[in-house]
């Protein structure tokens, strides 16, 4: 898209427009503003495979009924230090703040604290989840299952979701550490947005239906599935993510739950895990000052950013221009919100 052919819109706008959509859609009041302001801080960020990409798929799951939009999570507080919630077939999100007052409060008791999601969908980046914690002085890390198309290392046949991991620090003087990553060697929605757009792939990140190695991303889509990062051991974190999602929440596998009866459906149904730390409890006051240190050492031997700081860029740009919006995805959105 070319800069002059955008339609910029301001932040708060999207959030009304995306939150129209989702309560004509049949999602709640409460539930429809988190997602809108999730999915549109996604755009803003330019997180563009969780972005408004991402609603015509949520719209779709929900025409299907596979997925309840006005779910009510119930919260329970099962330890000192750990709390699960039961997201009762909605999106988690709605699910994770009905918690997020009761975690901090653990945290700041007891120095640590775990949230145990299950029952719940996921369509979205997982720094949008971990990113705040880290705003108010915390440490966080969350990580998430999806739908069975990751081929295991050496394997024949996809058992893992995309299962991304983000984990957010304090850094002094500067915005917070943020990393957020799939455990495939690309995500999903990058794969659908190549297919899309006519691109080929990197070499090494999926294979056809015959499990061939290829770099085209239709025939990923096509019964062909991705592989882990880093061979075995993206493999090994994959595997740790579906035992943190689903066996420690509660949830489904990655490939267990059963959505052919809802014709449209793509948020995959699994659960979401966080640990959050109190840094002050390490007795180092002088914690985000060591992450600062440890940041500009890999800054000064010669890495060229950080992770993170392409988003904080890009989220500075569409706070004084308005988010750029392509033509083509403005009319999807306005025909997606118009009765
Ligand atoms: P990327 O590979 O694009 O980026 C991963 C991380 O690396 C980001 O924190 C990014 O920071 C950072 N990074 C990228 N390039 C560099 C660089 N040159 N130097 C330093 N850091 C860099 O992400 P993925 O494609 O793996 O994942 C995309 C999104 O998809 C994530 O937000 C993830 O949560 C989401 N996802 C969601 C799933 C779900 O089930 N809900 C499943 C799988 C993925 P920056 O953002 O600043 O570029
Ligand atoms: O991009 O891999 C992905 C993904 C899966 C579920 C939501 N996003």
């Amino acid at each position: 898209m070319t800069e002059s052919a955008a339609i910029h819109i301001g932040f708060d706008d999207l959030v009304a427009l995306l939150k129209t959509i989702f309560v004509r859609n049949g999602v709640s009041e409460p539930n429809a503003q988190i997602l809108a302001e999730n999915c549109a801080g996604c755009e803003r960020d330019g997180s563009l495979s969780h972005g408004i990409f991402r609603m015509p798929g949520y719209v779709s799951s929900l025409k299907s009924g596979w997925v309840d939009g006005k779910a009510v999570p119930e919260v329970e507080d099962v330890a000192p230090a750990f709390l699960r919630v039961d997201a009762k077939g909605g999106f988690t999100q709605p699910a994770f703040f009905a918690a997020r007052s009761h975690l901090i409060e653990k945290v700041k008791a007891n120095g640590v604290a775990v949230l145990a999601i299950r029952r719940s969908h996921h369509f979205s980046a997982l720094w949008p989840d971990v990113e705040p914690f880290a705003d108010e002085g915390l440490v966080a890390l969350s990580v998430v299952n999806s739908m069975a198309c990751v081929v295991p290392h050496g394997g024949h046949k996809a058992v893992f979701g995309t299962n991304p991991i983000a984990f957010a620090s304090p850094r002094a003087g500067s915005a917070p550490f943020v990393f957020d990553q799939a455990s495939s060697a690309i995500a999903h929605g990058d794969v659908q947005i190549a297919a899309r757009a006519g691109h080929d792939l990197k070499p090494g990140m999926g294979v056809d239906r015959n499990g061939e190695p290829t770099t085209d991303p239709k025939a990923i889509l096509d019964g062909g599935a991705l592989l882990p990062f880093g061979g075995h051991k993206g493999n090994s974190i994959a595997l740790m993510i579906e035992i943190l999602s689903a066996a420690l929440t509660g949830g489904y596998f990655s490939g267990e739950f059963d959505w052919s009866g809802h014709k449209g459906a793509q948020t995959p149904f699994t659960g979401q895990f966080f640990v959050v730390i109190d840094p002050e409890r390490g007795g180092n006051h002088a914690f985000a000052d060591r992450v600062a240190q440890i940041c500009d050492l890999v800054l000064d031997a010669g890495q060229d950013r950080l992770p993170g700081e392409r988003r904080h860029n890009t989220r500075k740009a569409a706070l004084a221009n308005g988010i750029p919006l392509s033509p083509q995805n403005h009319d999807m959105l306005m025909a997606l919100a118009t009765p």
